[in-house]
């Protein structure tokens, strides 16, 4: 299925080396082929009514097909390759519980349907921008990472917020300890600053497509921040926490020289094993040049203001 679609990406990642495979050389990976490669069609469930937000109707991009979004995917949960999604359709996403902790007025947990009740849901399409040079356009429904911000109360001390996802090694068979010779720094954690997350760009989705989350896209609830590189973009998450130190997030700790956490997209900072000028579309062969931000910098440049000593662009 797919097959010249496919070698498009094979060539790419002949040239571009992912994420995994400079710690695997380190780290003896075992069993990688163990993970079914196959494909799943995500359940025919609608997606709740939400109007399109104006300010993000069009990406100025053809939207990625479905079928590509669906199967083709970072969850290193479920392994390392991009063909997980029929082991992540083990997932169980229902009941779904989030804890929401640490600096803010009163800790809770919620569940996830009682969280869509708290929120207004709108429709989205972007372009996301993966660090290894690929890209797409994704129609998301959700809400805006703020709203869950005003939910939580945050005290005036919380400067941070961190992402969990969930770990659950039986089911989830790239965190059972030997798999990636126990390197792995599960559960998979991210953070933002509070100013980015109350940002009107920073996302929470929970459908695709018109349609519920796939499990393979992090289902029911994961982060988007499409102006910075994916990695960012966590998902199937669990526990929000609002701290006043600066996360230290799952790639940060695998490989501090490579992944940062600002991880800004920049045509001009090059990753230290390849360049980021260029990125492909996934389903075609068109190359485009990167953008600052991913294009996004008329909503989030100004947060980087006078911070020349940061490394904001990895
Ligand atoms: N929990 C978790 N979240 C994750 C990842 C992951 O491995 N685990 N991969 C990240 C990376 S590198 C990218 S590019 C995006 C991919 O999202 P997609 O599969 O929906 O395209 O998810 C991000 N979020
Ligand atoms: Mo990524």
């Amino acid at each position: 299925m797919h097959i010249h679609k496919i070698r498009g990406w094979e060539m790419l990642s002949s040239r571009i080396t992912p994420e995994h495979v400079f710690f695997n050389r380190r780290q003896f990976m075992a069993g990688a082929g163990a993970i079914a490669a196959g494909l799943m069609l995500p359940p025919a469930i609608g997606g709740a009514e939400a109007a399109v937000n104006p300010a993000f109707a069009d990406a100025g991009r053809a939207v990625t097909p479905e079928e590509i979004n669906t199967t083709f995917n970072n969850f290193y949960e479920f392994g390392s390759s991009k063909r997980i999604a029929s082991a992540a359709a083990a997932l169980p996403t229902k009941p779904w519980t989030i804890a929401v902790s640490g600096l803010v007025e009163k800790p809770f947990e919620i569940e996830f349907q009682d969280l869509l009740k708290q929120v207004s849901l709108e429709d989205r399409v972007v372009r996301h921008r993966c660090v290894e040079a690929w890209a797409m356009v994704v129609p998301w429904t959700g809400f805006a990472l703020k709203d869950l911000v005003a939910l939580a109360k945050p005290l005036s001390g919380a400067k941070f917020v961190r992402f969990e996802t969930f770990n659950l090694p039986e089911i989830a068979a790239g965190q059972k300890e030997g798999l990636f010779g126990g390197g792995y720094p599960w559960p998979y954690t991210e953070g933002l600053t509070l100013a980015e997350a109350t940002n009107d760009l920073a996302f929470i989705a929970t459908g695709a497509y018109g349609k519920e989350l796939p499990k393979s896209m992090g289902a029911p609830l994961r982060l988007h921040t499409p102006w910075k590189y994916g990695f960012k973009s966590i998902k199937s998450i669990v526990k929000v926490e609002f701290t006043d130190k600066r996360p230290v997030s799952f790639w940060e700790q695998l490989g501090p020289a490579e992944y940062g956490f600002w991880a800004n997209v920049n045509p001009q900072v090059d990753h230290p094993r390849w360049s980021q000028s260029q990125e492909r579309m996934l389903g075609t062969d068109e190359m485009f040049p990167t953008q600052l931000f991913n294009g996004y910098g008329e909503w989030v440049a100004g947060l980087y203001a006078g911070m020349e000593n940061e490394k904001l662009y990895m």
